[in-house]
C-alpha cells in the first residue's frame, strides 16, 4: 500500500515539474538564449521554398544559399515542387527541429493558418517572404516582398500608353490563388483603360512548359491583330513559352504588344529580341534582408511589419546595355 501511494507520488511530481518547465513549449526568447547579442553564426533559419518553377525562383533560391553561406547563418532549405502540403509539412518539420525563425515563401494565399499557430505556439517567428498570405497578421512577424499590384498596375499604364484608342489584350496569368497572380491580375484590372478589354484570362503556373500550350490554344481560338493587339503575360518564363507558340503560328516580334513581369536576363534578351515592349521589375534577391530581420527578432528587436521592394519598368532601348548587369 505504502509502494503505491510512493509511486502515484512520484508520477504526480513529474507531471507538476514537466508543466513548470513548460512541456517543450519554449517561447521565442527562451529559444534565443544569446539575446540580445545574438549573431548570424547563431541563426538556424528555415526556408521551405515553394519551387522551381522559374528563373526569378531560381535566383531567389541562389539569393538565400549565398547569402546564408557568406553570413554563416545554418539554412534549412527544401523545395516543395509548388505543393502547399509539402511546404506545410517542411515546416512542421522545421518547428520540430526549433529552428530560429522561418522564412516562408507561400506558393498559394489561402491555408496557412493552423501551421503559422503552431509556429507561434512553438515561439518560432515566421516572416511570410515574396507572396502573401490571407491569413491574419498576427500570425506572423512580418511580411517581405514586392507590391504585386503595383506591379500590375505597371502593366496597365503600358497597354494604355500603347494603345490610346483601346483594343483588347490577352492574359497569360501566374499560379492559381498566389499573391503573385493575385496582385498582378486585380493591379491590371484597376490601372487599364476602360476602351482596352480582357479578352481572355488563363494560367500558366508560371512556367515555360505550361505557358506554351495555353498560348497555343490561345491562338487557335483568337486571331493576334484582329481580335487581340497585346498580351501580358505575369512572368518572363511564360513569355518565353508563350513566344515559343507565336513563333510557331507565325507571329513576329512587334506584332503584338507583349508586357512581362519580373526582369530576368530571359525577359531582358526577350526586349532585346523584340518580343517584349515592357518589362516590369519584380527582385527576387530578398536573401540579405529577410536575414538582418531575422536576427533582429532573435534580439528581440523592432521590426517593420510589411517591407516592399522598390521596383521599376525596363523598356528595350536600354535592355541590351543592361543585359550583362543583370545578376539574374
Ligand atoms: O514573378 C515568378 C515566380 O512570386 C514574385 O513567382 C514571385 C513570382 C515570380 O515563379 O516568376
Amino acid at each position: 500500500m505504502f509502494r503505491f501511494k510512493k509511486h502515484i507520488f512520484l508520477l504526480v511530481l513529474t507531471v507538476i515539474l514537466l508543466a513548470a518547465c513548460g512541456g517543450g513549449g519554449d517561447t521565442a526568447s527562451e529559444k534565443a538564449s544569446c539575446a540580445p547579442n545574438c549573431e548570424y553564426t547563431d541563426m538556424t533559419l528555415c526556408y521551405p521554398q515553394l519551387g522551381a518553377e522559374s528563373d526569378w525562383r531560381t535566383a531567389n533560391t541562389a539569393s538565400f544559399k549565398e547569402t546564408a553561406g557568406e553570413l554563416g547563418v545554418r539554412l534549412i532549405f527544401s523545395d516543395a515542387q509548388q505543393k502547399q502540403e509539402n511546404q506545410i509539412s517542411a515546416m512542421r518539420s522545421c518547428i520540430q527541429q526549433e529552428v530560429d525563425v522561418i522564412g516562408l515563401p507561400p506558393v498559394v494565399e489561402d491555408g496557412w493558418d493552423a501551421v503559422l499557430t503552431e509556429a507561434q505556439n512553438a515561439g518560432i517567428p515566421v516572416i511570410i517572404v515574396d507572396r502573401s498570405v490571407s491569413a491574419d497578421s498576427s500570425l506572423y512577424a512580418s511580411h517581405i516582398g514586392s507590391d504585386m499590384v503595383l506591379e500590375g498596375e505597371r502593366a496597365a499604364e503600358e497597354f494604355n500608353k500603347a494603345m490610346p484608342d483601346g483594343g483588347a489584350v490577352l492574359e497569360l496569368s501566374g499560379t492559381t490563388g498566389s499573391g503573385a497572380a493575385v496582385g498582378r491580375a486585380e493591379g491590371f484590372r484597376n490601372k487599364l483603360n476602360d476602351n482596352i478589354t480582357i479578352l481572355d484570362s488563363q494560367t500558366g503556373n508560371f512556367t515555360r512548359a505550361e505557358a506554351l500550350p495555353v498560348m497555343q490554344a490561345f491562338l487557335q481560338k483568337y486571331t493576334p491583330g484582329v481580335d487581340f493587339q497585346g498580351i501580358f503575360i505575369h512572368n518572363d518564363d511564360m513569355g518565353i513559352g508563350a513566344i515559343e507558340a507565336l513563333k510557331a503560328a507565325g507571329v513576329q516580334p512587334g506584332d503584338l504588344f507583349i508586357v512581362s513581369v519580373d526582369g530576368t536576363r530571359g525577359g531582358f534578351q526577350a526586349m532585346v529580341d523584340g518580343w517584349f515592349q515592357a518589362d516590369v521589375e519584380c527582385n527576387p534577391l530578398l536573401g540579405p534582408q529577410v536575414m538582418e530581420m531575422a536576427l533582429k527578432l532573435m534580439n528581440g528587436q523592432e521590426i517593420d511589419r510589411e517591407v516592399l521592394t522598390n521596383e521599376t519598368v525596363y523598356y528595350p532601348d536600354n535592355a541590351a546595355e543592361l543585359l550583362p548587369t543583370r545578376k539574374y
